[in-house]
């Protein structure tokens, strides 16, 4: 393994970096929460806020404590936290699906405020536990209105998504990783019908680039899956059999195990029964391990469900179980060898940071969206998995890149891995919230 820098690191005004990354989460805070970005994404995201929340820790801790409890106030009654709660000062088409399209609260057990009607990766109990760390003595009483709506939130996917024991996703952008390569082949059941966009209007091209964003087939796909479900009612027994799309990401299942050690922690403090949380954690690893481990890959990979079979295509979201301690040291090894290997060059000569997607795939693209830019969440990601695994000197360098791609190009959503160029939206609030997060971490 070669871990060399890239960056003149010691070199970069760090103050100033973090002057500019505070700015961004200023303006991007609308009273009770953080947009991704004031154009692009002008609501609150699900896991955005989990992320935003561990940057605000260091300026604002208060703020980070109210970011995700008012995420947690769209929570349904079944325990879903929905991907996007949406701000009604904004209008209905400033974000294409907006909740006119959802139609959410027409529902029974819907909060008061419109939200969308999908999860995203249940992050949120890894930012309550360092929030409620931060706060000092108020951070019981965080934990205290945080957890129960935790637990809720574990429980719905326990009981409503589950399949063979693991987390069934059942649209791309539940994995928060929406375009992945790792999608194509389940996508390809999905017809994608251009003429859904004589009634409907895509509002992301308005802000990026386009060869920067997923295509328009994609966009029909994403349409037509959420139409079905909402449709449904957002049925979770009519999704989990019927529709067209239904995945076990090995990144999803990875945070879901990781967030019940969070939660483990939190029960702890706050006198109530952790073990439960700690033998939920052992399952889903083992489950994990037992069904989405791929040796001679050397990687964890994605399952179709209806197909039954292991996606072949090795993205980051493979390497994210790197966070759990109770992996084997067998697969540990070898997933921490896969890293650094050609597939994604971690810790390399010129490389900067994680790529999304395998460098050798021939589908690898350093610009669009998830099929191969470095992003900062999930860079960041691999560092505390590094760290679970005593990997500090890998995890020290992933850190400064991340710095030096901030340095270079701004607070893009993504960035080139190799040329560290700018992508995306700028002035992106989990980029600013981890780039603070590393710095505090640095100090
Ligand atoms: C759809 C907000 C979100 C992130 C996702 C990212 C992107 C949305 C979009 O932006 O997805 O949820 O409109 O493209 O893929 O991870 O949470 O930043």
């Amino acid at each position: 393994m070669v871990v060399t820098r890239t960056a003149p690191v010691a070199d970069l005004d760090h103050d100033q970096l973090a002057r500019e990354a505070i700015r961004v989460l200023i303006e991007n805070w609308h009273g009770h929460a953080t947009v991704p970005s004031r154009r692009l994404y002008p609501h609150q995201w699900s896991w955005d806020s989990a992320f935003i929340a561990l940057g605000q820790l260091h300026v604002a801790p208060q703020r980070a404590a109210v970011e995700l409890l008012s995420l947690f106030g769209a929570q349904w009654a079944d325990g879903r936290i929905p991907h996007i709660a949406f701000n009604p000062a904004v209008a209905d088409d400033a974000y294409f699906p907006g909740p006119s399209f959802w139609r959410s609260s027409a529902l029974p057990g819907h909060p008061p405020i419109d939200t969308s009607g999908i999860i995203q990766p249940p992050v949120h109990a890894i930012a309550a536990r360092a929030v409620m760390d931060r706060l000092g003595a108020p951070g019981r009483d965080f934990a205290s209105r945080a957890y129960p709506a935790l637990v809720a939130q574990n429980s719905y996917i326990r009981d409503q998504r589950s399949v063979n024991g693991l987390a069934a996703v059942v649209h791309p952008w539940e994995t928060g990783l929406d375009n992945s390569p790792a999608w194509d082949q389940p996508l390809s059941a999905v017809p994608a019908d251009l003429s859904l966009f004589d009634s409907y209007t895509r509002r992301d091209i308005d802000h990026a680039r386009s060869s920067e964003r997923p295509t328009d087939e994609d966009y029909a796909r994403y349409i037509r899956l959420a139409l079905a479900y909402r449709d449904h009612g957002y049925d979770d027994v009519w999704v989990r059999s019927r529709s067209e799309f239904v995945v076990v990401d090995p990144g999803f299942n990875a945070l879901w195990a990781w967030s019940e050690l969070a939660l483990a922690e939190i029960a702890g403090a706050l006198g109530r029964d952790s073990d439960t949380h700690r033998r939920e954690a052992e399952r889903i690893t083992k489950a994990l391990v037992d069904q989405l481990w791929s040796t001679g890959d050397e990687i964890f990979l994605a399952r179709d469900e209806r197909s039954g079979g292991l996606l072949g295509e090795r993205t980051v979201a493979g390497l994210i179980p790197l966070v759990l301690p109770g992996l084997p040291a067998g697969v540990r090894n070898a997933l921490r060898a896969t890293l650094t290997g050609p597939a994604f060059g971690a810790g390399q000569p010129g490389m900067l940071a994680v790529p999304s997607f395998d460098l050798t795939d021939r589908r690898y693209n350093p610009r669009r969206y998830w099929r191969g830019p470095t992003w900062l969440n999930t860079t960041w990601l691999l560092v505390e998995g590094l760290r679970v695994h005593d990997g500090e000197a890998l995890a020290q360098r992933l850190c400064d890149d991340m710095v030096a791609l901030v340095s270079g190009a701004g607070l893009r959503e993504y960035f080139n891995p190799r040329t560290g160029a700018g992508h995306g939206t700028s002035n992106f609030s989990w980029s600013a919230a981890l780039l603070l997060h590393v710095l505090a971490e640095r100090a």
